[in-house]
């Protein structure tokens, strides 16, 4: 058995880097997929089906950046057609918004308070405990983290997007947007 595990890691290893996308508002489900590209269809229930191949290039494209503020718009005007998600934000592994990336999606986008709790997770994703450095936010939503599960330790309090969680830094083990 232990021979056929340490075979198995550097096929595990060569894998590409996916992009995973939970849905917030869909009991937290969990799709993974091999681009960018792939991972921002999925999260924005198909409306955007041309983002860029990379989470770096997709920072520097404007349009694509202002698109994605926009599905919220398109959604409230197709209330009775099936209902397109709305991406909440994007964490990312490096500062900078840099390496890989992990996509929120949620049936809408955030109010405009941020004193209530709009979604939350009380851990994280497998694989991205303490791992988070820096984030982009979208659809009015800010978002505050916090060092260990179902909210408790330190946190960072509420903001958008930001390059580096300073002493949050590969520190977040939980999250809630509003
Ligand atoms: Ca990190
Ligand atoms: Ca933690």
């Amino acid at each position: 058995m232990l021979g056929a595990l340490l075979v198995a890691s550097p096929a595990q290893a060569a894998a590409p880097a996916k992009t995973c996308v939970i849905n917030l508002s869909a009991g937290n489900t969990m799709t993974c997929h091999t681009t960018f590209t792939k991972a921002v269809a999925a999260a924005t229930g198909g409306y955007i089906t041309d983002a860029p191949d990379t989470a770096g290039k997709a920072l520097t494209d404007r349009s694509f950046q202002g698109r994605l503020n926009e599905t919220e718009k398109v959604k409230s005007h197709q209330a009775t057609t099936a209902q397109a998600a709305t991406v909440l934000s994007i964490d990312y592994d490096g500062t900078g918004t840099g390496g890989t990336s992990f996509i929120w999606s949620g049936d809408n986008g955030c109010t405009a308070t941020s004193t209530d709790v709009d979604y939350f997770v009380n851990s994280m994703p497998s694989g991205w405990n303490d791992r988070v450095s820096s984030n982009l936010t979208y659809a009015n939503c800010w978002v505050n983290y916090w060092e260990h599960n179902n909210h408790t330790g330190s946190s960072t309090g509420y903001a958008g997007s930001r390059n580096n969680l300073g002493v949050m830094n590969n520190q977040a083990s939980s999250e809630r947007w509003s």
